[in-house]
């Protein structure tokens, strides 16, 4: 295993001390960076000593450690995952020729435009996020917005260092723009629409990291895919790191149908008046977020039939998830069934090129993995005896990209008239007053073990520490 290096001023375990040039250029970055996360990451918390995990190697088992640190202090690394030998490409024209290490000219623009883009996304995060700390229900939580965000910023990192590595002047430039782009900027926004979208409330940020962090794994996992190795070996790595991001989400949302749920059985009522009235979050109000964060994640697969996919596939640049567990692997001549919108018969089934239609296998795939939670949840709700279910809505609701972007669409997937659509859209969407609600449980909870009225403790705490520790000294 190669071991990662602590005592450079950037850990690594790419021998970036063999590489003086390199090496320089990103110790240049770096204090960019700092500044972008003191300017732009989480507000407020500099000086906190937070109980968070950092990388110590690259292996499944024992990669990271734990301990208290000053986020500022938070060891910003590259870390790729250790390579395989004698990988050879596994999908499309050039299928079973070995792997590249360095970035084949007629590729380069391709392969720099999907690197940018996924770096795009991990800063744009942190800013999204960066006021949550002042409202958060717990500091067992709080701890858990740090650990994201800090690895986030790691995320970044990952990217910047193939940019500087293979992309010489222009990845220069492109990791300049990764700081100069801002997260709902009105003239320099993030390139990708989720990520523009604001995180006021912290129903928001589980709602993000269960839908949005894992269009991320989807994305990583078809990276991780790549021919070029280094981006391969890099997204390996940052799919470790991923799991605890969704899992903030999937059991952020468990935590709050459960106190719910519990309100519910008090009051013996499914009311959401009722449910408010004692501080808790109605479900009808949870389902309105799901059809917000659900059709903005889906868009950030792209299109249903894309060129640009389709080419990304035969250049063996990025594969399908999973690629292995797939029986065919070049996909030249096989064809996709896609529903497309039709002005007459409301949709229809359309025969697309297997290549053209890698962007829906992925979001079809991802679809099915979001519906895991969503089982997990209706079966709690039914046996606490009420009749309500939560539900993901269709693939075709409220999407900007793509075929069915600004179509007459119900939640259940049934094209309507455009104007009852128009009528009715607002309310399948979080309501002004839906949001100025959860405004209003944001209230700041800081006292170890306790936690804020609309949300139940989760069932332990991290790394076999008991909830009620103080995972972030304030000072
Ligand atoms: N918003 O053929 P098309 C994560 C653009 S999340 C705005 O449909 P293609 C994370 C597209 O760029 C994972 N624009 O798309 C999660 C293209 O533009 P150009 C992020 C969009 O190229 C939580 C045009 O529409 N990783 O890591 O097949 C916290 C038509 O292109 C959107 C990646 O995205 C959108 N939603 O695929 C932190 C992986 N969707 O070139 C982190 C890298 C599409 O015509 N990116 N467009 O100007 C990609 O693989 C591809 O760029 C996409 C689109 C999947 C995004
Ligand atoms: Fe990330
Ligand atoms: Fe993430």
């Amino acid at each position: 295993m190669t071991s990662i290096n602590y005592t450079d001023r950037i850990p690594n375990n790419v021998n970036l001390a063999g590489d003086r040039q390199l090496q320089r250029a990103l110790e240049h970055w770096q204090p960019r960076f700092l500044g972008w996360w003191s300017e732009l990451g989480p507000s407020d918390f500099a000086a906190a000593d937070c109980y968070l995990r950092t990388a110590v190697g690259v292996d499944a088992q024992g990669w990271a450690s734990y301990g208290h640190v000053r986020m500022p202090d938070y060891r910003w690394g590259i870390f790729l995952a250790d390579p395989e030998p004698n990988r050879t490409i596994g999908f499309g024209d050039a299928f079973g020729q070995p792997v590249w290490q360095s970035v084949p000219g007629e590729y380069r623009s391709t392969l720099r435009r999907l690197i940018v883009t996924q770096g795009d996304t991990e800063p744009a995060s942190v800013e999204q996020q960066r006021l949550l700390g002042h409202i958060a229900p717990s500091l067992y939580d709080l701890r858990n917005l740090f650990q994201i965000n800090v690895e986030e910023g790691r995320h970044l990192w990952a990217m910047v260092y193939l940019l500087h590595a293979h992309f010489g002047r222009d990845g220069r430039e492109e990791a300049e723009e990764l700081l100069a782009r801002h997260s709902g900027d009105a003239n320099n926004p993030r390139i990708l629409g989720t990520f523009n979208e604001p995180i006021d409330d912290w129903l928001s940020l589980y709602m993000f990291t269960y839908f949005t962090d894992r269009d991320g794994k989807y994305q990583l996992k078809c990276l991780a895919e790549s021919s070029f190795d280094p981006l391969a070996r890099t997204c390996r790595f940052m799919l470790t790191e991923e799991a605890h991001h969704m899992f903030v989400g999937e059991t952020g949302i468990t935590r709050v149908i459960a106190r719910t749920l519990e309100v519910m059985k008090e009051l013996k009522t499914d009311d959401p008046a009722a449910v408010r009235a004692a501080g808790a979050i109605d479900l009808p109000l949870l389902q309105r977020y799901i059809n917000f964060w659900y059709s903005s994640s889906l868009d950030l697969f792209g299109a249903e039939d894309s060129s640009n996919a389709a080419a990304t596939f035969a250049n063996g640049i990025k594969g399908r998830p999973d690629e292995a567990t797939y029986s065919e692997h070049v996909c030249k001549d096989g064809v996709t069934e896609i529903a497309l919108p039709d002005a007459q018969a409301g949709a229809r089934i359309a025969q697309v090129p297997q290549r053209n239609a890698m962007n829906e296998t992925v979001r079809q795939a991802y679809a099915k993995d979001c519906e895991t939670g969503l089982k997990r949840w209706n079966r709690t709700i039914e046996r606490a005896g009420f009749d309500f279910r939560l539900s993901l809505p269709s693939t075709r609701f409220n999407r900007k990209i793509g075929a069915w972007a600004n179509q007459s669409v119900d939640p259940a997937g049934n094209p309507i008239p455009r104007e009852r659509f128009e009528r009715e859209l607002p309310g399948w969407l979080p309501l002004a007053a839906d949001k100025q609600f959860v405004k209003s449980l944001m209230q700041r909870v800081v006292e170890p073990g306790k936690m804020a009225a609309w949300i139940a403790p989760p069932e332990r705490g991290i790394n076999n520490l008991a909830v009620s520790y103080e995972y972030v000294k304030l000072s």
